[in-house]
């Protein structure tokens, strides 16, 4: 077999690797162990048996950049013949017309993604730990495992997936993944992808530094900060660019991405990150419902999914546990049952502020939280919690939650339009600028990071005289 050594993953346990792009009537990309040194860069004759190199010869010069240039020309020919050429159609009219006005650009972001894939090139894909961000990740996967069986290779691509816990994508994580892809050799540089963080300054020396390392396609749908220096990254999608808003999800964006250039349809996955996120899109549908809750749930509790003890799931293993319909079962009465207990819990220790024709509900999470699970993480708790508040008193309600250095706000969508959160929370973090570290969000869903918690209290008072007044 010919081969062009594209990318070496140095020695592990089970020694070294190699991905070596081929290319005969079409190319394909095969991930294959070798006890022969072989050099990134070269084209070599090899013979493969079980996926083990047992015999390479380099070839001269002039024939291996011969066979290089038509690799590469491949490369690029076959890339844009995977690219479905129509914006895909959900049949909800404005969340087309963003699909249809963003599909330049995903199919640009697809074809790096493609080619990276074709080359055997390292990729990193970071995740948010919500039902969006997760649902999003796992369209990704399912969308490159077809397109990896359609190259006919026998592996999934070199990519790390990350289950990213904060908001914003910091230096040291730029770091991390940094040292991740300094395992390998690669004739491409590595590609980072990003889905479903805030656009909060925060990231900016993150960007800066991944920038050396990677090419980055960042999927995102938070309204756009001022100063963040994610937008001017050539492969940044946001559809607050294209008109729309955070109901055009950043799970329902990353399966576009993958629809672009494979066959894969998902739509409960889609429904999922809708409901995840309170969209406008959201469709009540049980089975959607379901795996929104379960996506929540193993994002907020790996053990609990996984097994694992270190904080990650893969959304290989999302999928395993969504073929296990016993499972599933088991896992939605788990968390049916938390949740409901949790609730019920904070009903019955938040304070009210009675403002005007509303109310502001303040609760330590300290007092609801369970000892023996992380579910439910105490942002999305807040949602919840406010969905069960507004039954009870009626749209005009705001919900604070908070616990050690965080604090999670929750309004209605009807409140969202006369309240603007997002500059309530920059106006705290410019006075305040000695206590806050951070801070933003949604319209209707934000959260702000203390340096200490023991600033919350004054933070609280703000807030709450804030909401009051703008209820009165
Ligand atoms: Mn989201």
């Amino acid at each position: 077999m010919l081969g062009y050594i594209a990318c070496e993953k140095h020695a592990s346990e089970s020694g070294r690797r190699y991905y070596i792009a081929s290319v005969d009537k079409r190319v394909s990309v095969h991930e294959l162990q070798s006890g022969i040194v072989l050099k990134v860069g070269e084209v070599a004759d090899m013979i493969v048996d079980k996926g083990v190199v047992s015999s390479a010869a380099i070839i001269e010069e002039d024939e291996a950049q011969e066979y290089i240039a038509k690799l590469q020309e491949s490369v690029v020919s076959e890339a844009k013949a995977q690219l479905n050429p129509k914006p895909y159609v959900r049949g909800i009219d404005a969340l087309d017309r963003t699909t249809a006005k963003m599909w330049k650009h995903i199919a640009t972001a697809a074809l790096v993604l493609i080619r990276k894939l074709m080359l055997g090139a390292p990729v990193v894909v970071r995740f948010h730990n919500d039902a969006d961000g997760s649902s999003g990740a796992y369209c990704i996967y399912r969308a490159m495992e077809s397109l990896m069986k359609k190259l006919g290779s026998n592996h999934e691509g070199s990519v790390s997936w990350i289950m990213h816990t904060g908001v914003s994508y910091s230096a040291n994580d730029a770091s991390y993944d940094t040292l991740l892809v300094n395992n390998y050799t690669s004739v491409e540089k590595p590609l980072l992808m990003i889905i479903d963080f805030g656009t909060s300054t925060d990231s900016n020396n993150g960007i800066r530094q991944a920038e050396n390392a990677f090419d980055i396609i960042w999927l995102d749908h938070h309204p756009i900060v001022e100063g963040f220096e994610g937008t001017r990254l050539k492969n940044y999608m946001n559809p607050w660019l294209f008109g729309s808003d955070s109901n055009y999800t950043a799970g329902f964006l990353a399966s576009m991405l993958g629809r672009s250039f494979s066959e894969i349809n998902l739509p409960v996955m889609e429904d999922a990150s809708f409901i995840g996120d309170y969209s406008e899109y959201a469709t009540a549908g049980k089975q959607a419902v379901d795996t929104a809750m379960i996506l929540d749930l193993l994002t907020s509790d790996t053990r609990i999914g996984s097994g694992s003890f270190h904080n990650r799931i893969s959304p290989k293993e999302i999928g395993n546990i969504f073929k296990n319909h016993e499972k599933m079962e088991e896992l939605l009465g788990y968390a049916n049952n938390k949740l409901g207990e949790a609730l019920d819990a904070g009903l019955d220790a938040m304070r009210r502020h009675k403002a005007g024709n509303g109310d502001v509900f303040v609760l330590d999470f300290e007092k609801v939280k369970s000892e023996e699970s992380k579910y439910p993480l105490p942002g999305r708790y807040a949602s919840k919690l406010l969905d069960r508040l507004r039954e009870i008193y009626g749209p005009n309600t705001v919900v604070i939650v908070h616990v050690g250095a965080y604090i999670s706000i929750r309004l209605g969508k009807e409140l969202g339009e006369r309240i603007d959160l997002l500059a309530t929370i920059s106006d705290i973090k410019s006075r305040y600028e000695n206590l806050v570290e951070g801070g933003g969000g949604h319209r209707c869903a934000a959260s702000i990071k203390l340096r200490d918690k023991d600033a919350k209290s004054t933070v609280l008072k703000e807030l709450a005289a804030t909401f009051k007044s703008a209820l009165a």
